[in-house]
This record gives C-alpha cells, structure tokens and sequence, in this order.
C-alpha cells in the first residue's frame, strides 16, 4: 500500500510542478500556450484500447483508468471502447502507432491473434502494457508488462467455497465469460481443479458473454433442459444477475433452490449477495490505474518493469458482504 501512497503523492507533485510551470510561463509574458518549459515533455501521450462496456466491472475499470490518467497526472489518454471486437482493438492500437504515442495499453478481448500488431508496435518503439486480461503470444518481449488479477486461482476460490460449504456431490451449470478471453479460459481450469475428485458434476456450460442479457438467455436454456440443477457458477456477477431473473421467472428461489457463485464483487453483485439471491462473490479487482500510470511512467523513464503485476482479490460471503458493501467505490 505504502508504494501506491508514494505513487499517488509522486503524481500529484508532478501535477503541481506542472502547473506552476505553465502559470509560470503565462505570468512571465513567456509564449502562452506554448511549450511550457519541462512539464510538456513530461506528459505521456498513451493510447489505451478498451475490450467494451459488457459489464458492471468493465465500467469501474475504464472509469478508474480515465480517472487516473488525467492531464493533471502527467498523461494525455487517448481511449477507445471495442465493442468487444478484437478487430477494433487492432485497429485503435494501429492508429495510436500511428500518431507516434508514447506507450500502449489494452485489455485483450481475447487471447490470441495479437502478434502482428505487437509486431508493428516494437518496430514502431512503442512499448505496450497489457492490463485486465492476458494474451498467448510466441514472444513475451512483445509486450513490457501485465497487470491483472490471476484468473486461476478465481476460479478456484470459488470451487473451493463451494466443495466446502455446499457439498461435493452437485449438478452445477456454468455461464462462461467471452469464448477465448483469458478469464473465461481461466476461471473455467479453476474451478475445475477445485472440484477434482468431487462428485460435483458440471451438467451444462455455455457462454454468455460477461453481459447480464447473455447469463439470463443461457439459463433460460439451462432451466428448459435441465430439472435437477443444485448451483450456478457464473465467470462474473453480470451473468449471475441475469441467472437470477431467469431463475425468478420460472418460479424458483435464487440463493436458496439453485444457488449461485460469481467472480467480480462489483456494487450489484454485492447487493445481490447481500439479499440472499448469490451466495460467494470472489473479487476481480478493477481498479488497475495507479499501476498503469506506474509502470507508463517507468516504462518512458528507462527504467526496468515487472513483467507481472498480480492484482489483490478478496472474497464475500453473504455476512461479509453486508458488513463492506457500504463503503465500496465500484
Ligand atoms: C476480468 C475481466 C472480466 C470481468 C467481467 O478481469 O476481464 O471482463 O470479470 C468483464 O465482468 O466483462
Ligand atoms: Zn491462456
């Protein structure tokens, strides 16, 4: 915590610094609105290509990052939203290069299928931060660094509560997240793993995209097929909410007939949580800024980066929820 209290005091001097260096410069009658002398060189154009708005979490996250990467903070953000489409990444990350920024960032929809424009950002010098989400390419010095949450051991907090506290002989059905996306790969292998050996038996498993409209159309197809299922593991809270209504339109109890566990713990999934309708949320922290304006800063300095940046995840149980849920920001 202590370095993230260096990092924010560090940002906010340079964005004093910066500022008095261009009042300065207005004050002496110097070229207003010119170059004003050091803090201009300091700003760091960073072009930043986001996966979409499917979700209460992709939300928090882009809000964290235009929130952190502020002119006042040494950044000039270019941002962009895909739509979930990988081809929208590629293109937005080729038009950064194209305006020569300083650095790259994205969240990759998908794990795949990156290498060539990687390719044309190392020839281009850009350096390029992945956050959120992983790629599998052939060359890791394709990119300088990863921050995010590991996905894995999600999944598998998750089916360890579940082995734990619900029993090891259930019919569970599974809202995966985007088909491909490093955290539905992921948390899949997890959760997996944490049931190994069980009798929890994975009946049904489906995408729904991360978007709740997807996690209510894919249980509706779980509830018509299916009359024997004891849990929902959804790969985030948006799809869980979607189960709920299905599950509350065919006249079950979520939380109590067919119970259910998410990955995010964003404001809605906690307040469903805390109304019995979930029953254990694994966190996926989204507040990735302050280690994206970190490691862009260093990155433009010269200095060395850790490859992996392993982001903090709590977990909730209903109690614990309705203790926190006030005072969470996202
Ligand atoms: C996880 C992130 C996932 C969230 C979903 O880091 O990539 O994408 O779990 C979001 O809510 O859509
Ligand atoms: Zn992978």
């Amino acid at each position: 915590m202590r370095t993230k209290k260096i990092i924010r005091a560090g940002l906010a001097t340079l964005g004093i610094a910066a500022m008095a260096a261009m009042s300065g410069c207005a004050d002496d009658g110097g070229s207003a609105g010119g170059e004003a002398a050091g803090s201009g060189s300091e700003t760091i154009a960073i072009g930043f290509s986001q996966v979409g708005a499917e979700s209460g979490w992709r939300a928090a996250n882009t809000k964290d990052i235009q929130d952190t990467l502020t002119e006042e903070n040494g950044f000039k953000l270019s941002f962009s939203d895909a739509q979930q489409k990988q081809e929208n990444q590629i293109q937005a990350l080729r038009s950064y290069i194209a305006q020569g920024v300083d650095v790259l960032a994205f969240s990759p929809v998908v794990e795949t299928g990156w290498d060539a424009v990687l390719q044309e950002a190392k020839n281009a010098n850009i350096p390029v931060i992945l956050t959120d989400r992983a790629v599998d390419t052939t060359d890791d010095s394709l990119y300088v660094s990863f921050i995010g949450s590991d996905f894995v051991d999600e999944g598998k907090r998750a089916g360890d509560w579940v082995v734990e506290n619900l029993g090891d002989d259930l019919k569970v059905v599974e809202l995966q997240g985007t088909t491909g996306s490093a955290p539905a790969i992921d948390r899949k292998e997890g959760f997996g793993k944490a049931i190994e050996g069980t009798d929890i038996e994975i009946i049904d498993s489906q995408t729904g995209d991360f978007t709740r409209a997807g996690g209510k159309q894919v249980m509706e197809g779980f509830l018509n097929s299916h009359d024997d299922i004891d849990l929902v593991f959804a790969h985030n809270d948006d799809m869980g909410l979607g189960a709920i209504e299905a599950i509350e339109a065919a006249g079950k109890k979520p939380g109590e007939d067919i119970k259910i566990v998410t990955i995010d713990a964003v404001k809605d999934g906690m307040q469903a949580l805390v109304d019995g309708k979930i029953n254990y949320i694994v966190e996926c922290n989204p507040l990735l800024g302050e280690d994206l304006a970190e490691i862009a800063k260093k990155v433009v300095a010269g200095e060395s980066v850790e490859k992996r940046i392993v982001v903090e995840d709590a977990a909730f149980t209903q109690e614990e929820a309705a203790k926190v849920l006030a005072d969470r920001t996202y």
